[in-house]
């Protein structure tokens, strides 16, 4: 099955607003999200598995993919759609054994290097970034949106641009070559993240669009 990655929203908790993992992801679900990851830190795995199988039933019913950040475990528990890994978590091929050949694995990496060998080593798609400085990964630097059109031109999996994305650089990172677009601060620290996240889809369909009608979006994912 392919999922259309172009608005991947990834949950976080904000206490302090009294937002927690399920209210992220209903309300950017609500928004229009095309893809909803559950990156969940300190917590149980216990509690983790609760999170995503609550969040699991929304996904589903709005027919989008659940993709889990980091643990197999409850990728696999929770049936999801998909998994995502970093440099410091399980391989893809390992994750790709215990998992199947079904299930979407994303991997993020920073240069095109990495992205190549993530595609052989059967990554479903690549997440890219940061591509703008973020609070959310301090410390790391922007690998800017030139990045992204390195990447797409080497790799035939989808390319998923992270780090710093919002309302003003979203078309920016798909017109560089981004399929899509996975964003944390931009709906979680809205005041209103229903409309935050219908605002971030209204442009990322507009942008689409008018890269359709310039003949430039051939062989996206
Ligand atoms: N990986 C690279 S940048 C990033 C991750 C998880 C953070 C993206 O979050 P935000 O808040 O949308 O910049
Ligand atoms: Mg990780």
């Amino acid at each position: 099955m392919s999922f259309d990655l172009g608005l991947y929203i990834i949950t976080t908790a904000i206490p302090e607003l009294g937002r927690d993992h399920y209210d992220v992801a209903a309300a950017a679900i609500e928004g229009g999200a095309t893809a909803i990851q559950l990156r969940i830190k300190k917590r149980s795995m216990n509690e983790a598995l609760k999170i995503a199988t609550a969040i699991h039933e929304l996904t589903r019913e709005a027919g989008i993919p659940l993709i889990i950040n980091d643990h197999v475990g409850i990728a696999m528990a929770s049936k999801a759609e998909g998994l995502h890994v970093g440099p410091d978590d399980i391989s893809v091929p390992s994750a790709r054994r215990m998992l199947g050949k079904t299930i979407m694995i994303g991997k993020s990496t920073g240069k095109h290097d990495e992205a190549i060998k993530a595609e052989q080593e059967s990554a479903s798609y690549v997440g890219v970034g940061p591509v703008f400085p973020t609070d959310t990964k301090p410390g790391k630097r922007a690998v800017g949106p030139s990045r992204l059109t390195k990447v797409k031109a080497v790799v035939g999996i989808p390319v998923v641009a992270i780090g710093g994305i919002d309302l003003d650089n979203l078309s920016e990172c798909i017109e560089a070559g981004a399929d899509g677009v996975a964003v944390i601060t931009a709906v979680a620290m809205a005041d209103d993240m229903v409309a935050a996240t219908m605002a971030l889809r209204k442009q990322l369909d507009k942008t689409r669009e008018k890269l359709i009608g310039a003949g430039g979006l051939k062989g996206r994912k």
